[in-house]
């Protein structure tokens, strides 16, 4: 099918949350109000970086939700994906930091995403799209949604786009038998599955990155970028793997730097990088993400990641 000429070229679809994230001044009790939701940090700095993005969830009619159609649009994300639902809250979560990294807690059960379900798809948005992105999030927050997940990979790939999972395992929103076996399923509808190395682990029992990689490949995924955090990642295509190095800096907060990676290496690999050329790309992206506080914030513009990849250049 011909894809349109201004309807987004990646679509992703999930549950966006209002982020609250514990500031790390003198007073543990301050929180500063910021966005997350992992696809919908995916979606953004995807736009950040250049490409024309829709996302696709139900929001509650209340003053959260109005300010994401806000954000959004500031953003330019299309937001005609996005529906209403006038009888479910917009889900909120809180970050608070500690000796062990950070930690979220959700405010999200029954949320106007878990009641995503496949018949209000919006179809033609995702099949005028190259690319769709989803995630193990979007299909842990309830059963419909989960529906709704493959049935928007189902609909992606029949129209011949590329179709990127991130596992994200989160084990507060469902338990590991039933998101192993979700999630190892749904590898094998992707074309390219982003798992971060901690959740690997978890999924497969194994710390080593080339199990891992072996595991995936096994479950059906195409292509697999394993995300190693400080480390970079490892990026295998099915026939070549490669580590990719990570670009240093000194790191503020991680929140979403991984969502970060995943919209660059989408934006990338749309523009016609190889895998390996799009991870690198989405390194520096994912590095300047931990620069700041909060999901959203810090995620950076193309220009951003170019003048950084110039200048580690040899
Ligand atoms: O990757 C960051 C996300 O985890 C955060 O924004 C919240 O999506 C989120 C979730 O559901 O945990």
């Amino acid at each position: 099918m011909a894809k349109l000429d201004a309807s987004p070229v990646i679509v992703a679809l999930g549950e966006p949350l209002i982020e609250f994230n514990q500031t790390q001044t003198r007073d543990p009790h301050a929180y500063v109000q910021g966005f997350g939701g992992d696809t919908s940090n995916m979606a953004i700095a995807a736009a950040r970086l250049g490409a024309r993005v829709g996302y696709v969830t139900r929001l509650g009619d209340d003053a959260f939700g109005r300010l994401f159609r806000e954000l959004w649009d500031t953003e330019g994300v299309d937001a005609s994906g996005v529906a209403t639902d006038p009888d479910a809250p917009t889900g909120v979560y809180f970050v608070t930091h500690g000796a062990h990294g950070h930690e979220f807690s959700y405010l999200r059960a029954g949320s106007a995403a878990s009641r995503m379900r496949p018949a209000t798809l919006p179809l033609e948005l995702i099949a005028n799209a190259r690319l769709l992105h989803v995630s193990g999030i979007s299909q842990a927050i309830s059963a419909s949604a989960c529906d709704t997940v493959f049935a928007a990979m189902d609909a992606a790939t029949t129209a011949g786009a590329v179709v990127t999972y991130d596992p994200n395992l989160r084990l507060k929103l469902w338990p590991l038998p039933r998101a192993r076996a979700t999630i190892i399923a749904t590898m094998a509808r992707c074309s390219w599955c982003v798992p971060s190395l901690d959740d690997a682990r978890v999924l497969f029992d194994s710390a080593d990155p080339a199990t891992a990689l072996a595991a995936c490949h096994r479950a059906g995924a195409k292509g697999v970028v394993l995300k190693l955090g400080a480390e970079g990642c490892v990026v295998s295509d099915g026939k070549r793997q490669q580590h990719v190095p990570a670009h240093r800096v000194t790191p503020v907060d991680a929140t979403g730097a991984g969502d970060c990676f995943d919209g660059a290496f989408a934006v990338r690999l749309l523009a016609g990088d190889d895998p390996f050329t799009a991870a690198a790309y989405a390194n520096v992206a994912a590095a300047l993400a931990t620069t700041g506080f909060g999901a959203v914030a810090p995620l950076p513009r193309d220009a951003d990641v170019r003048a950084l990849l110039r200048k580690t250049a040899v």
